[in-house]
């Protein structure tokens, strides 16, 4: 691992001390991102030295990875509660809330995170953040009258303590970005979120929205990675 760039070995590390969480017989929810991906191929190890877990992806793109490691890969519902949530993060708080979905996967990633005892994020020090909202929040809209959502949302988004307002449609190239769920994501130009809680319950009262990326009182810690190999918990 010695050959690692600075952030890689930021995001190795804290998966690697995230994954010393894992007991045998846990049911594990598996996030999604390149610091998870560190997470997935470390249990992956665990799992070949004799380790027992079930793990629940949060997108196909984890469910994928975790196969090919040798996870034993099952469904929410066939597990229904997990003991502990592992994943990445865009941002996190001082108080521990925090955007996710700039994977676009957030709405697998929030329902299995729910359904945890625990949840643990995996991040390098750059995702932590005195407030919320330098990073584009995204939310999963329907694609049927997506613009008509978009014009909903921007409309929400006056009078809330927000200092941008601008929102785009995730694309993938040409095309809009369909999430595993068959939906769109629009990412919010915020910068600075100063009602986290507020906002994410306002935009969950818009039809077309699904769910959106603040995560609010659901993760328990934090393990941050640092380029010199260093791990500090929050
Ligand atoms: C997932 O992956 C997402 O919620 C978040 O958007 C992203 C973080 O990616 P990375 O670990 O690659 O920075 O956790």
């Amino acid at each position: 691992m010695s050959d690692l760039s600075p952030i890689d070995k930021a995001k190795f590390v804290a998966a690697k001390q995230a994954a010393e969480y894992v007991e045998d017989g846990m049911g594990v929810g598996l996030g999604t991102g390149s610091t998870a991906a560190w997470l997935v191929k470390c249990l992956g190890e665990k799992v070949a030295e004799g380790l027992k877990i079930r793990g629940v992806p949060t997108s196909s793109r984890t469910a994928e990875l975790a196969r090919e490691v040798g996870i034993d890969v099952i469904s929410l519902d066939e597990a229904k509660w997990l003991d502990v949530t592992i994943d990445g993060a865009d941002e996190f708080d001082g108080n521990l809330n925090l955007i996710k979905g700039g994977g676009g996967a957030l709405l697998q990633e929030k329902i299995v995170a729910t359904a945890s005892d625990q949840m643990i994020v995996i991040a390098d020090a750059s995702k932590q953040v005195e407030t919320l909202g330098a990073f584009p929040l995204p939310i999963e809209v329907i694609p049927f009258g997506w613009q008509t959502t978009k014009t909903l949302v921007e409309e929400t988004l006056v009078g809330l303590d927000v200092l941008g307002r601008s929102t785009s449609l995730r694309m993938n190239g040409e095309a809009p970005y369909y999430t595993d769920e068959g939906n769109h994501i629009l990412d919010l130009h915020l910068n600075r979120i100063g009602n986290a809680r507020q906002l994410s319950l306002v935009l969950n009262q818009i039809p077309g929205v699904v769910e959106n990326g603040l995560f609010i009182d659901i993760c328990d810690v934090v393990v941050i990675g640092h380029g010199d190999g260093r791990v500090e918990l929050r």
